[in-house]
């Protein structure tokens, strides 16, 4: 496929701010963004959205793309047309929108899927197990007694994504009640006034659904100490509370259990329990960052955000560091989200474990309606 040009414009996200959207051909793809933002994180725009935005309308590309390694070309192109060391200082939400927009349309010109383009023709063999956010706290909720901790997933037992789809979705409104929900938040998740421990005990008595937490605890970490409604911990207390929350509820997978400068106490939640631990802001999808959480034994599962970083080429390295150090991983939507469903393509084209993309509202239901036409296509 020859690239000669792009369009991009800005569109308003789930949370009606604006971010990036970029044409390629006639495929389109966009940015979403984040509200608990890592503060490593790659910035979304080099100068700003519209700095962008012209920069992507003007170029002139002329690059042969043939497969998805050619990404290659585009990030030179980028690094010498606006001056920049590294092509992720053009934006994470930029770089990843356009990348992924010339990747769906080099699908549509093979007559290939996204995901096919992504694995680069490997044989697929599993399909990600779906993480739903169902009841939110946090800086995702906006009620005044609302828990600390941001996010309380369901991770279904099914034996295919359709039926996992069906086991979260069922559960997520039986929990409408047993919450006492008080509208939904960012993500469109049950928003309530119960505490973790009350959560967590409802959340107990599912049958097929294993609980995760996004505690986000950089959130509420004021210098020094986790604040809750009616306690501050320090560290060690910190990890003493979660690991006795997560002995009594039999929990699964906690992400970001201390803040993200504390290597050290994540590795503490590693050695003290044998379910995941998982690197959001801690690692930021960011090569170096993994890299110290792997010498550290900080994590033994990791959060992929593509507008965390900006280059498919290094989230695909990512994928690769994380199989060779038997690190999970779970490819992640963002708070503020858009209608794009390439989310499904990427995690089972880079071959994820998990794929974090909330149950409720339009947004997050194109992802997984995608995830199980992408497993239908695969199983056929
Ligand atoms: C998270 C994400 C997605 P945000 O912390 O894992 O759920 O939130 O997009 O606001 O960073
Ligand atoms: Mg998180």
């Amino acid at each position: 496929m020859l690239l000669k040009e792009a369009l991009a414009r800005k569109i308003k996200d789930s949370r009606g701010e604006y971010t990036i959207e970029v044409k390629v051909n006639n495929s389109i793809a966009s940015s979403p963004s984040g509200k608990s933002t890592g503060k490593y994180e790659t910035p979304c725009f080099h100068k700003s959205l519209q700095w962008n935005i012209d920069f992507i309308n003007k170029a002139k590309f002329n690059l042969e793309i043939n497969n998805f390694n050619d990404l290659n070309k585009v990030e030179s192109f980028i690094k010498k047309s606006a001056k920049l060391k590294d092509a992720k200082q053009f934006g994470a939400n930029a770089l990843f929108a356009l990348e992924s927009a010339i990747l769906k349309a080099l699908a549509k010109e093979q007559k290939k899927e996204l995901w096919q383009i992504v694995s680069l023709g490997k044989k697929i063999n599993k399909i990600p197990v779906p993480a739903g956010n169902a009841i939110g706290g946090g800086l995702h909720s906006s009620n005044k007694d609302k828990p600390s901790f941001q996010e309380f997933l369901l991770i279904p037992q099914g034996k295919s994504a359709k039926e996992n789809f069906k086991i979260m979705q069922e559960a997520y409104k039986k929990l409408k009640n047993q919450v006492k929900a008080k509208g939904k938040n960012d993500e469109g998740a049950w928003q309530t006034s119960l505490t973790e421990e009350e959560i967590l005990e409802v959340l107990s008595k599912f049958k097929n659904i294993r609980i995760g937490i996004d505690i986000a605890a950089s959130s509420f970490y004021k210098p020094e100490a986790y604040c809750y409604k009616n306690k501050c911990l320090n560290s060690q207390m910190q990890v003493m509370y979660l690991n006795s929350l997560i002995k009594k509820y039999n929990i699964f997978y906690s992400e970001d259990p201390v803040q993200e400068e504390d290597f050290s106490g994540f590795s503490e939640v590693v050695k003290s329990s044998n379910h995941l631990v998982v690197g959001d802001d801690l690692t930021a999808t960011h090569i170096d960052r993994l890299k110290k959480a792997i010498r550290k034994k900080s994590i033994n599962a990791m959060i992929v955000k593509p507008n965390q970083n900006g280059s498919l080429l290094e989230l695909k390295e990512i994928f690769n560091i994380c199989r060779k150090n038997n690190i999970r991983t779970i490819l992640s939507h963002r708070s503020g989200e858009t209608m794009d469903n390439a989310l499904a393509d990427y995690a089972v084209g880079f071959g994820a474990d998990f794929i974090k993309c909330g149950i409720s509202t339009k947004y997050r239901e194109v992802k997984l309606n995608r995830l199980v036409s992408i497993e239908k296509r695969i199983k056929s």
